[in-house]
């Protein structure tokens, strides 16, 4: 099977990179909507083809502690502390996931590492979608 058309593959998998910005919450609508998930992270060579493909542009992940402040889960209902394929070294930049002003529950990364950041910031997104 191939991907839609301006879906990019990579094992197995589709991922659709949103030139327009939005909100953590509208982002994951916009996602599924094309019957994707905003992008779920399931290994270090998923992470750094991603990373390889936006620069220094900030890009939503489906990954959230909306549920429970501190505990990270990807929208597969997994954490982030038992996917062990990522030590925490190259995820995270260093002193995230920090919660800034009480109000960082969505995680967005760069083609450097992972930060959190308020819900309502506009970002770019990035759609998965499995083949
Ligand atoms: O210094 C890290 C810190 O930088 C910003 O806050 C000043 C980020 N906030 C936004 O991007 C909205 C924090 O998330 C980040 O921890
Ligand atoms: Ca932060």
């Amino acid at each position: 099977r191939t991907c839609p058309c301006e879906w990019i593959s990579f094992n197995e998998a589709c991922y659709y990179f949103s030139k327009e910005r939005a909100n953590w919450h509208k982002a994951k609508e916009s996602c599924n909507s094309k019957n994707a998930s905003l992008a779920v992270i399931s290994s270090d060579q998923e992470l750094d083809y991603l990373k390889s493909r936006i620069g220094s542009t900030h890009h939503w992940l489906g990954l959230s502690d909306s549920e429970t402040e501190g505990s990270w889960k990807w929208l597969d209902g997994r954490l982030v502390e038992t996917r062990q394929v990522l030590p925490n070294d190259s995820f995270w930049n260093s002193g995230e996931p920090n919660n800034a002003a009480n109000n960082e529950d969505c995680g967005k990364v760069t083609n450097s590492k992972l930060n959190d950041v308020p819900c309502n910031s506009e970002e770019h997104w990035i759609c998965e979608m499995k083949l």
